[in-house]
């Protein structure tokens, strides 16, 4: 099948999951709007669809907290009980900053929306049309780095913090283990509830009932502190700093100042933030003897010595020093995860294939991630690794076109998991096809 039928395919799977006025990760998995994905999918719209791209981010920050928090999913009123947690658990009416007449959960995702927007500025044909639409949403985001700067920033130095796996975006990434693992689920009283993903997809490829008990245990201590940043930082035991995060702010730090200097606005700020956070990732987070980045548990205060595919995204962001940068390169390209050249092995795996406890079908503990993928293919560029750059380009588009545009793909054999039909594989699908 030509090229054109599959960028045919991946439009389509976009019209079914268009809301009016949002997209939605999958109909089914996911009916309501996703903080991260929609910066991926705004980003697939700008090669085609200019309009759905600006009505995409706009839906989105029209959630934005009144303390510039940018929620982590807005919630489809047409769709409420297809998903959990919807509002009636994540109560964000306690918060004096949750918006009004919009429902929203509590907690936020990777900053990639000011990477998107400029991304949709380069790929607009009409670049003056889009000038109104920056002047816009320039404030829109500063306000959420404000927000990430103010209130998630503990030691004043740009290392910003997470407070909840689904903040990584990457939920149940053996990361995540040996802080979760604290919370003793024996001990500590979990509300009642009823999961509703492990209906529609195979619990094999989704996380454990465990894993959700933890997930639950601390969006309930969110919600008895009415969403207070500070007093949830005194007592949620998930306080964490991921390289992952930090690079998708810096990133989008970069953009921010772009789009300052095109609008002609002051870009001190995204400037002294991105250094600061460049800075503090490349001096705290960077292990030279296991050649990777790690995230950071701020409670135990130590690294988490475990090595996954976030730990290469200091790439994308511009933070790895050129020493560093040579040296994620050998892991990154080495059996532990996919060597040029090497058989059986498409892109990079979200986990090292080499640990006992990498699974090539459980959602974030190793199958591939086209996101993660088309960051690390932009972070390659950047280094100016182009073999690798070109050898993933090409197989994170082989990826959709041979197994179809599915969730997450099994590492080894390419096979899809998760839901079918996915946005963000589509999106970027295009974004590499045109
Ligand atoms: C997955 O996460 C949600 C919670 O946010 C879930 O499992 O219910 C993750 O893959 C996340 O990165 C993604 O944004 C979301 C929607 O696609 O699904």
């Amino acid at each position: 099948m030509p090229l054109r039928d599959y960028i045919e395919k991946a439009k389509e799977v976009l019209d079914k999951n268009w809301m009016g006025e949002y997209t939605v990760p999958s109909v089914h998995l996911y009916p309501h709007q996703w903080n991260w994905d929609s910066g991926f999918i705004a980003i697939g719209y700008s090669r085609y669809n200019m309009e759905r791209a600006v009505r995409e981010i706009l839906h989105l920050f029209e959630a934005q907290w009144k303390n510039g928090m940018l929620p982590q999913i807005v919630f489809n009123k047409n769709a409420l009980g297809r998903y959990f947690p919807e509002p009636d658990f994540w109560r964000t009416d306690l918060s004096p900053y949750a918006p009004d007449n919009i429902l929203t959960s509590g907690i936020t995702m990777p900053p990639i929306h000011g990477y998107a927007v400029l991304k949709m500025y380069e790929n607009a044909r009409e670049k003056d049309r889009l000038i109104p639409f920056l002047k816009f949403i320039y404030p829109k985001l500063i306000k959420l780095h404000e927000y990430l700067y103010l209130e998630r920033n503990p030691d004043d130095n740009g290392l910003i913090y997470i407070r909840h796996p689904w903040e990584s975006g990457m939920d149940n990434s053996p990361m995540w283990d040996p802080v979760l693992e604290r919370i003793d689920i024996d001990k500590v009283d979990i509300p009642e509830f009823e999961r509703k993903d492990n209906k529609i997809i195979d619990p094999e490829q989704r996380p454990k009932d465990i894993d959700y008990k933890r997930y639950i245990y601390l969006v309930d201590i969110f919600r008895k502190n009415r969403y207070d940043e500070k007093r949830i930082f005194e007592e949620c035991p998930f306080i964490v700093i991921d390289p992952l995060f930090n690079s998708i702010l810096c990133a989008s730090n970069e953009a921010l100042v772009q789009i300052a200097d095109i609008i002609k606005e002051d870009y001190k700020k995204p400037e002294e933030w991105f250094l600061m956070t460049a800075r503090a990732v490349r001096d705290n987070l960077f292990s030279s003897e296991k050649k990777i980045f790690f995230a950071y548990d701020y409670v135990q205060k130590e690294l988490i010595e475990v090595e996954t595919a976030a730990g290469f995204m200091p790439l994308f962001g511009g933070i790895a020093s050129t020493q560093q940068a040579l040296k994620i390169y050998e892991h990154l390209d080495s059996l532990s995860f996919c060597r040029l050249g090497e058989k059986n092995c498409f892109a990079i795996p979200n986990y090292d294939k080499r640990k006992k406890d990498f699974s090539p079908h459980n959602y974030w503990r190793g199958p591939v991630w086209i996101n993660i993928n088309w960051m690390l293919y932009q972070g390659l560029l950047r280094y100016k690794f182009k073999q690798k750059a070109e050898h993933l380009e090409i197989t994170i588009m082989e990826l959709p076109m041979r197994f179809g545009f599915y969730e997450y793909f099994d590492s080894f054999t390419g096979k899809g998991y998760g839901t079918k039909d996915f946005s963000w594989t589509a999106a970027l699908f295009i974004d590499l096809a045109y």
